[in-house]
Formats: structure tokens, sequence, C-alpha cells
């Protein structure tokens, strides 16, 4: 990559340009994406494993169809999503394999079990509104086929975020018992929410370069920010408290001051050892396998219609 080659690309990004899967583009360029795109592919499918646990639980015929709706809309994501990596040039078997054997990560906060129906509230309104904080500034991606999957994702993603609230509505008016399961699932899914958005600024090592590339448009500590500033005044609203006793308004700042997560087990989760790891990356692998013959099967008929053609 010459200088003037990196110089010229860097001016296209820093016009505004969106840079299309066959322009020129750098080699770190390439890899950062693939890293950033593969990775959040791997975790809208990961990411139906928790919720898909309930499915079956639904306490409603509604409930159910809805969870149902919104587990299927994650597949989507992720299918949007490979495709999108794809046009960098590399496979989605590839992306797979290299998910499976621990070469690529996919989001910390699917690590964590989902314990009780309550938690489908909290993931609806937690995890996909942290989704959603991350992603919307992700639609002026500086990579053209990032940015339009991010378009559909997000209104799919802020629809997601209702139902959740809706469920925590419904459990956190409804009577006693209901009301501790919806404060127990916000004790629970509050801090590695926090985390979704990544190590502080001082501990990220990609967000300089990506931030100049215009891959990411913002820091994680800035959305983390964001996100608490948005999410209080909504636990607020349900009449459920954040567990930080250290919460406060500052007034001077304009936001609201928090404890950090607990960056330890955050770093423990993200090199396999968190709750739920080996679960997760088991049933993914079961996936894979059992769904070989299908492969093959695929492959064998896309062979013999192209042979019968050539005849
Ligand atoms: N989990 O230098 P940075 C969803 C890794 S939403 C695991 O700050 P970067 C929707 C990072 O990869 C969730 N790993 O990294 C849904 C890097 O490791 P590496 C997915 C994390 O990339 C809702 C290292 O730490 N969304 O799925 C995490 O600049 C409900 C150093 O960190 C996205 O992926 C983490 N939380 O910033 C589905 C959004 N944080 O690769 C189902 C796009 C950091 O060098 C149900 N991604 N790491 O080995 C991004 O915006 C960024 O990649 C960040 C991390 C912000 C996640």
């Amino acid at each position: 990559d010459s200088p003037e080659k990196l110089a010229a690309f860097q001016a296209r990004i820093d016009a505004g340009e969106q840079i299309e899967p066959k322009d020129w583009m750098p080699e770190g360029y390439r890899k950062t994406l693939i890293r950033q795109i593969g990775q959040h592919a791997h975790s809208e499918i990961v990411g139906q494993l928790p919720e898909g646990n309930w499915i079956t639980r639904a306490p409603t015929l509604e409930r159910k169809a809805n969870l149902l709706a919104k587990v299927q809309d994650e597949a989507g994501h992720g299918l949007y999503l490979y495709c999108a990596a794809e046009t960098l040039g590399v496979t989605r078997d590839e992306l797979t394999r290299m998910l499976l054997d621990g070469r690529m990560k996919y989001s910390s906060i699917f690590n964590y079990p989902t314990l009780t129906w309550a938690d489908m509230g909290a993931v609806g309104w937690l995890v996909d509104g942290a989704a959603i904080m991350n992603q919307v500034p992700l639609q002026r991606t500086s990579y053209g086929p990032y940015a339009r999957a991010m378009v559909r994702i997000c209104k799919e993603e802020s629809f997601h975020q209702r139902q959740g609230f809706h469920i925590m509505m419904a459990m956190a008016g409804g009577s006693s018992d209901q009301r501790r399961m919806a404060q127990d699932a916000l004790n629970r899914f509050w801090f590695p929410a926090l985390m979704m958005f990544g190590p502080s600024d001082k501990d990220s090592v990609h967000s300089a370069q990506s931030m100049a590339w215009k891959i990411k448009m913002n820091t994680n500590d800035e959305l983390r920010q964001k996100f608490v500033d948005e999410t209080v005044p909504q636990a607020e609203y349900l009449g459920l408290t954040i567990p930080d006793p250290d919460l406060a308004w500052n007034e001077e700042e304009g936001h609201y001051s928090f404890t950090e997560p607990d960056w330890s087990e955050f770093f423990e989760v993200i090199a396999g050892n968190g709750p739920c790891n080996v679960d997760r990356i088991t049933a993914r692998r079961t996936a894979w396998d059992d769904g070989a013959w299908v492969r093959d099967a695929l492959m064998a008929h896309a062979e013999k219609s192209a042979a019968r053609k050539m005849a």
C-alpha cells in the first residue's frame, strides 16, 4: 500500500464518500471490517440462543408469537451481515470456522443465562437498546454494504426494544412476585449490558484507527454514556432501581455518573470463561455438524444441475 494510495483512500473517507466492494482499500481496513462485521454477524446468530430458550415457555400465545418473530429477525440480521462480510472476500464457511475454533468473537452479553421470563423483557429492553445505540451511527459507516445492512437492522431492533420494554411494563406493573422478577432481571443484566459497548476508551485497541476509517463513528465510552443517559429515565418510569448506588445526575456535565462494569469479568467472558460460553459454542458446533448433510446435498445438487446444463 503506497503512501499516495493510502492518502487518497483517507481523503475519500474524510470527504464522506462510501467505499464499495470493488474499490481499492487498504488491507487493514478490509481486515478490520471482516473482524467487526463478522463479530456482529456471529452475535446475531448466537444471540438467538438465550431468547430461543424461552419460546416454548412464553406466558401467552401473543408473547410466544412476538418472541418467535424477534428470534427469526436475529437470524435475518446474521444473514445480511454475513453477506456484507462476504463482499470483502471471506466466505461464510470460513467465518463460521473462525467462530468455532475461537479465532473470532461474538458479543459478551450472550454468555449470560436467561433464568426467568422477565429476562426476555430485560434482554429486549437493555440488550436491543444497547445494540441500537451502537448501530444507529453505523448506518453512516464508511463501508457501503455494512451501512445499508444497518438501516433495516436498526428498524427491526427498535421494534425489538419496544417488545422488551412492553414485557417489562407488564412485569413491573404486575404482582409483587412479577415485580421482583423484573427487578432481578435488571439487576443481572445491567452491567453485562454496559459491557456490550466494549472496554473503556483507554483500553480499546482498535478505536482510534476504526474511527479514522469511519468503521466506528463513536468511542465505546461515548456510546455507553448515551445508553445510561437514555435508560435511567426508562427504569424510573418502570419503577425499578438500577443496581448502582453511585448512579447520580451530574448537573455540570449534563450526564449521569455511574459505576463502570467489572472489567476483569468482561475480559474473562471474552476469553471464553463466562457462565455460558461453552454451552453457546457447543450449540453452534452441533448445529454446524448436524447441518453438514444439507450443505453437502445442496452442493451435489448444484454440481449435477451445472453438469446437466453443460451437456
Ligand atoms: N463482546 O478495541 P475494542 C446484537 C473485543 S448487538 C465481545 O474496543 P472494537 C443484537 C473486540 O472485538 C451485539 N468482544 O474493539 C442482538 C476486540 O477483540 P479482537 C453485537 C468484545 O471492535 C440483540 C477487543 O475486545 N454488536 O447482536 C466486546 O473497536 C439481542 C478490544 O476492544 C456489534 O458487534 C464485547 N462486548 O469495538 C442480537 C456491533 N467489546 O477482535 C440478539 C458492531 C469489545 O481484537 C438479541 N461492533 N470486544 O479479538 C462494534 O461496534 C465494535 O466491534 C465493539 C468493540 C464496540 C463491540
